[in-house]
């Protein structure tokens, strides 16, 4: 380990923060293995409901290590398999927050979109500008984005390079909340609390079933959500929370 990852838990969220910043926390392999670690630990946690992930007021991350990638040849890219990483990212099953301020760009947008949640800074700058390197996104931002914001802004951003600020990201759909800059990273745990106070198997279950949406045609994720609403009935939680309803207090909500 190099303490490219910073982690600490806290009110039951795991926060995993990106630690290079001399080069903007570029996304180096060393990085991502040791980010896949702490998530993946996150994630068999009982104790840890919620996750953020965070960079710093300047950089979320500029991108991929371009120094990594520079020289590399069709087979190095090839027999690496980066993608099978990212994809154990979006197999975490607990809720994602990205706190984002300063530069999120390219693997880095990749990253903030494969979370759940984006909670940006005005300073952060949203863009995939691969293109000015003769590349294009590879972890998922032709598709992500363009889910995201739509074909016609996503082409300017992916072969044009342009930038999207915080405000323009969040018109377009892209981020849940801005926030000063001082209070990015307050409002992603307050965020973070809010659903770490809710059932955690029910949240997880809705994340599932949201990212289904993207996946699945209408009529297979209507069937999807049918199916996984009902699995919920099996839970303590479900029973504890319509109790504590006719009762008229808090439900205590127990994961099981
Ligand atoms: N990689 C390595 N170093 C980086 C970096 C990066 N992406 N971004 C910045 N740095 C380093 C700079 O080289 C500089 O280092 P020193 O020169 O001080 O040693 C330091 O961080 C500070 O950067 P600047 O001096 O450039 O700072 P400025 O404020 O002037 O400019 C900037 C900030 C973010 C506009 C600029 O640094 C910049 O344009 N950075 C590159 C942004 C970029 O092109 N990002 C996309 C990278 S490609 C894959 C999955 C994903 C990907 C690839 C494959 N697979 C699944 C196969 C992703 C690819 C990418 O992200």
């Amino acid at each position: 380990m190099n303490n490219n990852i910073l982690t600490k838990i806290e009110d039951h969220i795991g926060v995993a923060t990106l630690n290079r910043p001399k080069v903007l926390n570029a996304l180096s392999s060393e990085l991502m293995d040791e980010l896949i670690e702490a998530l993946e630990s996150f994630d068999r946690d009982r104790e840890v409901r919620v996750i953020v992930i965070t960079g710093s007021e300047k950089a979320f991350a500029a991108g991929a290590d371009i120094g990594d990638m520079a020289e590399a040849s069709f087979l190095d890219m090839y027999e690496k398999n980066n993608l099978a990483r990212w994809l154990k990212i979006k197999n975490v099953r607990k809720p994602i927050i990205a706190a984002v301020s300063g530069f999120c760009l390219g693997g880095g947008c990749e990253l903030a979109m494969i979370c759940d949640m984006i909670v940006a800074s005005e300073s952060a700058k949203f863009g995939q500008p691969e293109i000015n390197l003769g590349i294009i996104p590879g972890a998922g931002g032709t598709q992500r984005l363009t889910r995201a914001i739509g074909k016609y802004r996503a082409m300017e951003v992916i072969l044009a390079g342009k930038f999207l600020s915080a405000h323009e990201a969040f018109e377009a759909g892209l981020v849940t909340r801005v926030v000063s800059k001082e209070r990015f990273y307050a409002e992603a745990m307050i965020l973070a609390r809010e659903i770490a106070k809710r059932p955690p198997i029910a949240v997880q279950i809705g994340k599932d079933a949201v990212s289904k949406a993207l996946e699945l045609s209408l009529n297979d994720g209507l069937e999807y959500e049918r199916r996984v609403f009902y699995s919920l009935f099996a839970t303590q939680d479900q029973k504890e929370g319509m109790k504590a309803f006719a009762e008229k207090r808090p439900a205590k909500f127990e994961g099981r």
